[in-house]
C-alpha cells in the first residue's frame, strides 16, 4: 500500500485554502457563507479571495508525530471479553471484536427509535478511561483564537461552564466508517484491513449539550481560523509498534460551526464512561471518528491541521480512488439491516413480520425495497418513521414463506438526496463505506 499520502493531501488542502474553500470541506459553500455570517466573525469574502495570512508559511503539517503506513488488521483474538469496556456486554446484545463491541442488530427489535445505552456499540482505540466530572477541564487554544495561540494561554472551561451555555438536543446516529466492512470479504471476496464489523457499528441517541459554535465564539474565534482539532483523554494509540498519540481528527470550521455538539447527556442521562463521559463531541451525519469521546482539548488553527486520522485513516485508497487517496471522509453512506440474527429460522405457511432499519448520512431515507427470494422479486417496505436527516427509519414487511429451505433476505434503501444502495461497493483497502445491499441468509423450516 502507498505509505504516507500526507504530502499530496497537504497540497490539496493548501490549494483549497488559497482558493478560500478550506473551510468548506464537505459543507456546501452557500451554507458556509451563511454560517460564517451567523457566527459574526467574518464578513463574506468574494469567491476566490485568499485569506489574509501568508499561505506559504503553512505548508508544514503541524502534527509532527510520525505517520506510518496504515495499521495492519488487529491480530485475531479468541478472547470473548473486551477488557477496556466498562459496561456489561452480554452476548445476546453484543459481539466482541477486539477492543470493540458491536451491537447485535436483532437486539434492536422492539427497542424503539433511540438505541438504549445498554446496547449501543462501543468503538475504542485503546480502553475506556474513567474520568472525574469534577476534575474535567476543556482547554481551547491555537492560532485560530484571539489571545490563546499556544497551550500555555489556553482558555479553560469546566463542566459547570459548559452547562451554563444554552443546551441543545439533537437526535443523531454515530456510525463507524468501517461499519459493514466484513461484507467486502464475505460478499465481494476482497480483503480489507480493519475490524470485521457486520452492520451493528451504529447507534442512534438523543444527545444534549452545548453547541461547539457557542464555545468557539466565546473563546474568541479569529477570522483566519480554518480547522478545529478535538483530542481525547484516552491513552495514546500504539499500533504496529508506532505511537500515533491521542485520538484526534480535524474538523473544518464550517462543520464545527454548523451542528456539532459538546454533549454531556445521551438519551436523557449523563454520558456513560464508554461513550465519552463527561463530555464528547457529536458530529451529526459524519463518520464516527469525528465524534471524539472524552474530549480534553480543542486546537483551533489558522492553518489546516493533520493527524493520522485524516491522512492515513478515514480516506479511500485503492485502484478506483485518486492516487494518494480520497479527501478525508465526511458524510456517512447509505445502509440497511434486518433486525434478525444471521441464519434465523422461519416456520413455513405462517405470516412473519420482518423488521429493519435504513440510514444515510446524505439525507433522509425515503424508500426501502425488500426481497425474500435472494433478489429475484422485490416489494416496498412500510416505513415507520418520516425520512429524517441524521437519523434512520424503521420499516417492516410481512412475509408468508411457503417453500422450505434456505433463502436470502435483501433490503435496498434510497434517500432524499437521490442515492440508492448499489449491488456492489467500490473496493478500498481499509474497507470503509460499505453501501451495497447485504444478503442476509435465513432458513424456512
Ligand atoms: N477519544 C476517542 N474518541 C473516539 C474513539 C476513540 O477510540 N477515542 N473512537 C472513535 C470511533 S472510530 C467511533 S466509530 C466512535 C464510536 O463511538 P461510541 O463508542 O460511543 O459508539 O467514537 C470515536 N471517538
Ligand atoms: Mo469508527
Amino acid at each position: 500500500m502507498t505509505p504516507i499520502s500526507e504530502v499530496s493531501y497537504d497540497r490539496h488542502r493548501l490549494r483549497q485554502w488559497i482558493g478560500g474553500s478550506a473551510r468548506a470541506d464537505g459543507v456546501p459553500r452557500r451554507d458556509l457563507l451563511k454560517l460564517l455570517g451567523a457566527a459574526g466573525v467574518l464578513t463574506v469574502l468574494p469567491a476566490g479571495t485568499a485569506y489574509a495570512a501568508d499561505p506559504t508559511a503553512s505548508t508544514a503539517p503541524t502534527d509532527t508525530s510520525r505517520t506510518p503506513a496504515p495499521a495492519a488488521p488487529p491480530a485475531a483474538r479468541s478472547a470473548v471479553a473486551a477488557p477496556g469496556i466498562v459496561k456489561p456486554l452480554p452476548p445476546e446484545l453484543f459481539t466482541i471484536r477486539g477492543t470493540n463491541a458491536e451491537t447485535n442488530f436483532h437486539a434492536l427489535r422492539g427497542s424503539g427509535y433511540h438505541t438504549p445505552v445498554d446496547r449501543f456499540f462501543v468503538r475504542n482505540h485503546t480502553s475506556t478511561p474513567q474520568l472525574s466530572a469534577r476534575d474535567w477541564r476543556l482547554r481551547l487554544w491555537g492560532s485560530g483564537l484571539r489571545g490563546s495561540a499556544d497551550q500555555a494561554h489556553a482558555i479553560e472551561l469546566d463542566l459547570a461552564d459548559l452547562r451554563r451555555l444554552p443546551a441543545h438536543t439533537h437526535s443523531a446516529t454515530i456510525e463507524c466508517a468501517g461499519n459493514g466492512r466484513s461484507f467486502y470479504t464475505s460478499q465481494q471476496g476482497e480483503s480489507v484491513a480493519g475490524t470485521a464489523w457486520t452492520l451493528g457499528a451504529i447507534g442512534m441517541a438523543r444527545w444534549r449539550g452545548a453547541r461547539l459554535s457557542d464555545v468557539l465564539r466565546r473563546a474568541g474565534l479569529r477570522r483566519e481560523a480554518v480547522d478545529v482539532l478535538p483530542r481525547g483523554l484516552d491513552e495514546e494509540y500504539v499500533t504496529g509498534g508506532v505511537n500515533l498519540g491521542r485520538v484526534r481528527r480535524p474538523l473544518p470550521l464550517a462543520k464545527a460551526l454548523d451542528d456539532v455538539l459538546l454533549a454531556y447527556e445521551m438519551n436523557g442521562e449523563p454520558l456513560t464512561a464508554d461513550h465519552g463521559a463527561p463530555v464528547r463531541v457529536v458530529v451529526p451525519s459524519w463518520v464516527g471518528i469525528s465524534s471524539i469521546k472524552w474530549v480534553g482539548d480543542i486546537e483551533v488553527s489558522a492553518q489546516p491541521l493533520y493527524s493520522p486520522w485524516n491522512t492515513d485513516f478515514y480516506r479511500l485508497f485503492g485502484p478506483a480512488h485518486p492516487e494518494g487517496g480520497s479527501a478525508p471522509l465526511t458524510r456517512q453512506t447509505l445502509k440497511s439491516a434486518f433486525e434478525l440474527p444471521t441464519g434465523a429460522h422461519f416456520a413455513p405457511r405462517v405470516t412473519h413480520r420482518l423488521d429493519g432499519r435504513s440510514w444515510s448520512g446524505a439525507g433522509g431515507v425515503r424508500r426501502v425495497d425488500v426481497s425474500t427470494d435472494g433478489g429475484a422479486t422485490w416489494r416496498r417496505a412500510r416505513l415507520r418513521d418520516q425520512p429524517r436527516r441524521d437519523g434512520w427509519v424503521r420499516w417492516s414487511v410481512d412475509w408468508h414463506p411457503t417453500t422450505p429451505g434456505p433463502t436470502e433476505l435483501l433490503a435496498r434503501a434510497s434517500d432524499t438526496s437521490g442515492r440508492a444502495q448499489p449491488d456492489r461497493s467500490t473496493f478500498n483497502t481499509q474497507g470503509y463505506f460499505f453501501d451495497a445491499v447485504v444478503r442476509h441468509p435465513v432458513t424456512v423450516d
